[in-house]
């Protein structure tokens, strides 16, 4: 039988060396930590940067520490580090830790009022990592119709937080993140299936602008153009997939091997479960377990041949194989959630919260405008005050054709109800509400403050997809 590799060595060959070390992220933070002079724990330079993701195509755009993703940060669960974000841009920036319970200053959102990192000039502060397992960080800025800003640049790096639990047995593990590039504004919308939606009810302006992309990566670098996944047969891969587009919901397969998922959002989930197609809404993150039993070169990427023709996907290579890398189309897979759930009811929470999101169509050469309850976010807008130690159930109601990746800062919920199915235990930090479907998720506020909820598809996000708790 082959050795068994280190998993630390073969992630830093494999993916994110240079990052690791540029971040300085596996350093124990040592007194030096809190003096603030002294090199911090995790360090993060917000600049420009030339990203080569075919050979003969760069893209120009804004990174973190000079790479596109950003360097994979380590950090242990519930150990204090300084971080230091350097802005070498113009424009004021927000880090934001997605998917981590820590305070609203240092969140990331201005809605919370977090603190930015002026242009030229640096922000320190301390932050103590948790909840454990795949998080990510990235801008939080609201670009608008500047498609040069925001989630659209290369802004994105994965943050994994290590705790004593682990999620099984495997012998390496890979990080991915997918982004599209070179957006553009477009009159064409499909839904999930890629068929053109419903025309306007009499009386309502056509659909606004939707946005389209001319290039796919993962990890930065368009199918073939990048190193292969190198495996070897009998392993047990464990993959962190993460969703690092702006405004695109993604389907990724690997033919002739299955995703064994362990873990949503970087939450453990009661039932892990093999599955064929992975879907991650935007800034959704899975982890699964690929048992690499079908020695050869595959592609592992999207289903929609357009996209990957383009540039989504990436190949894995199993040692001593070689040959173009086969793809084979997946059977046609619909995403349940609530396969990796518990199948009863959660206990009842102490307030419903219904959340109705509506679109106010913009017309053609405008900009659709998202409600929530009748409502597009606005600045002077009072928070919705919630008790902490109080179970709140906020039940998504999603009365638009478009598909809604809704997110929670600063806290996990729990699913509760997936399009009419009771289910319990998977808990998670974005959810993907479909088009005229419901979802509940149950949550009891894990810190006093400011609390943002948001659709993560930046153009909804932008044009009033929001609202803002406060926690007292
Ligand atoms: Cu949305």
């Amino acid at each position: 039988m082959h050795q068994e590799p280190s998993r630390r060595s073969i992630l830093s060959a494999l993916t994110f060396s240079a990052g690791a070390a540029l971040a300085g992220c596996n350093r124990p933070a040592g007194p030096e930590a809190t003096t603030p002079t002294g090199p911090a724990d995790v360090t993060l330079r917000i600049g420009p940067v030339l990203v080569d993701i075919a050979k003969d195509h760069t893209i120009s755009t804004i990174g973190y520490n000079g790479r596109v993703p950003g360097p994979l940060i380590r950090l242990q669960e519930g150990v204090p580090v300084t971080v230091d974000l350097f802005n070498e841009t113009d424009t004021p920036e927000l880090v934001h830790w997605h998917g981590q319970i820590i305070p609203a200053d240092v969140d990331g959102a201005a809605e919370e009022k977090s603190l930015s990192v002026p242009p030229r000039g640096r922000l320190r502060y301390r932050l103590t990592p948790r909840p454990a397992g795949a998080r990510f960080v990235h801008t939080h800025l609201m670009p608008m119709s500047d498609l040069n800003m925001g989630t659209y640049t290369g802004q994105f790096a994965f943050v994994y937080i290590e705790s004593r639990n682990n999620l099984g047995r495997y012998d390496q593990e890979v990080f991915l993140a997918t982004h599209e590039w070179e957006p553009f504004f477009t009159t064409a919308e499909e839904d999930e299936e890629g068929a053109p939606p419903p025309p306007p009810k009499p009386g309502e302006k056509p659909n606004g602008w939707e946005i389209g992309y001319q290039r796919f990566t993962i990890n930065g670098k368009c199918l073939g153009h990048g190193e292969p996944v190198r495996v070897k047969e009998g392993q047990r891969v464990l993959f962190h997939i993460l969703n690092a587009s702006a405004t695109e919901n993604i389907q990724l397969a690997l033919p002739g091997h299955r995703f064994q998922v362990v873990a949503l959002d970087g939450n453990p989930v009661p039932h892990p479960q093999p599955v064929e197609v992975l879907e991650l809404g935007t800034a959704e993150r899975i982890s699964a377990v690929v048992e690499m039993k079908n020695p050869g070169v595959w592609v592992l990427g999207t289903p929609r041949d357009d996209d990957r023709g383009n540039g989504m996907g990436i190949v894995v290579e199993y040692s001593n194989r070689s040959g173009p890398p086969r793809w084979i189309k997946p059977p046609k897979a619909s995403w349940d959630y609530t396969i990796f759930g518990d199948s009863r009811h959660a206990p009842p929470p102490d307030e419903t919260i219904p959340l109705v999101f509506g679109k106010i169509n913009g017309g053609t050469g405008g900009f659709n405008h998202w409600t929530i309850n009748g409502h597009s976010f606005d600045d002077r807008d009072q928070p919705r005050v919630l008790q902490k130690g109080r179970r709140y159930r906020l039940v998504f109601d999603n009365q638009t054709d478009d598909a809604h990746p809704v997110h929670l800062h600063r806290n996990s919920f729990e699913l509760t109800n997936v399009h009419g199915a009771a289910t319990a235990g998977a808990m998670k930090d974005v959810v993907l509400v479909k088009g005229f479907k419901k979802v509940e998720a149950d949550f009891t506020p894990a810190m006093d403050g400011l609390t943002l909820f948001h659709c993560h598809q930046q153009l909804h996000m932008d044009y009033g997809f929001k609202l803002v708790f406060q926690v007292a």
